[in-house]
């Protein structure tokens, strides 16, 4: 395994306070964003038919965009139009700026890393449809350990250890993996909102699809839905270049040093976490989800991965 070092405490505090800002409670990439673009998403106008798919960091986002891109669209299911996921299922906190977002035809479908209380008013007034995905916080933090090592513009490097703890402290884009779920869990009753579970997307992808289309209002046949599934499968995003983001420059996501889609597992932390590391996490995760009625799995066969 590649390990790196972890650079002087000072120099990393430095560079993630380059990295990140927060605002509102939590972090965000300072590359992509600004405190004025968040405000302003508060006030954007909401069709009752728009989509919003929110996540926490390294929860299957660009999964779930490859999903609702192909619900939504005949001609990606089909193969007549070739428009990448993030253009067709852009970032509000980051794309949706540069792409003139009123005049995009309905559904509109967007993606966001928001914490429930920084989406736009009209969703808390239950317009539109919000897709939570979350996945279990071990394996969110082996992927996101490896993503910061395929962004070149972030100047830290950090051994495993050190990433475990700045992840457990909030110190990345997103903030705390434990408040981003706990917020939204105990604030769905305000959303128009189905959460489903990356774990439970592995097991049983059909299902998930179907419960998606269901929630979303539409009717695709089983050919439709057979089609969605297998373009869904990780071998098959992998070679699908609408979906494995080999269209992104090596000078923004390193391509050389690791792929955006990874592994596509559950159950990863187990080849990397020592046993006193994954207790502290049962630890917290019991202080602080534990009185949810939430499950994830923490392991799955992997003969029932895709
Ligand atoms: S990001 O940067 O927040 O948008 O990342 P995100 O897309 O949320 O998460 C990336 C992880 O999701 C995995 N992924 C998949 N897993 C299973 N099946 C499919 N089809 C799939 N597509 C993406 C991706 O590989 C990352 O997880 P890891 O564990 O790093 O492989």
């Amino acid at each position: 395994m590649f390990v790196e070092a972890t650079m002087d405490r000072d120099a990393l505090e430095e560079a993630l306070n380059s990295a990140y800002f927060k605002h509102k409670g939590t972090y965000f990439d300072a590359r992509n964003t600004s405190p004025e673009v968040i405000d302003d998403i508060e006030h954007m106008e909401i069709r009752d038919d728009d989509v919003f798919l929110v996540t926490y960091p390294k929860s299957g986002t660009v999964w779930a965009q490859q999903i609702l891109s192909l619900i939504f669209n005949e001609g990606h299911r089909n193969g007549t139009e070739q428009v990448v996921n993030v253009n067709r299922v852009p970032w509000v906190e980051y794309n949706v700026r540069n792409m003139d977002y009123k005049s995009r035809p309905s559904p509109r479908l967007f993606s966001s890393h928001l914490p429930y209380y920084l989406m736009p008013r009209g969703l808390k007034h239950r317009m539109g449809k919000i897709l939570y995905v979350c996945r279990n916080p071990k394996d969110v933090m082996v992927s996101y350990y490896h993503f910061i090592r395929i962004l070149p513009h972030l100047k830290f490097t950090m051994d495993w250890e050190t990433f475990f703890e700045v992840f457990l402290l909030g110190r990345v884009q997103g903030d705390s993996w434990f408040d981003h779920v706990r917020g939204w869990y105990t604030h769905k009753e305000d959303f128009n909102i189905l959460i489903v579970t990356y774990e439970e997307m592995k097991r049983d992808l059909r299902s998930v699809v179907k419960k998606i289309c269901k929630f979303m209002g539409v009717n695709l046949d089983e050919k439709a839905i057979d089609t969605v599934v297998k373009r869904a499968t990780f071998k098959n995003m992998k070679r699908d270049p609408l979906a494995n983001y080999d269209f992104v420059s090596n000078e923004k996501l390193d391509k050389t040093k690791g792929s955006f889609l990874r592994k596509g597992t559950v159950g990863d932390w187990k080849n990397i976490m020592t046993v006193a590391q994954s207790e502290k996490i049962d630890k917290i995760y019991w202080e602080k989800m534990g009185n949810l009625p939430i499950n994830f799995l923490w392991d799955l066969n992997e003969e029932t991965a895709s």
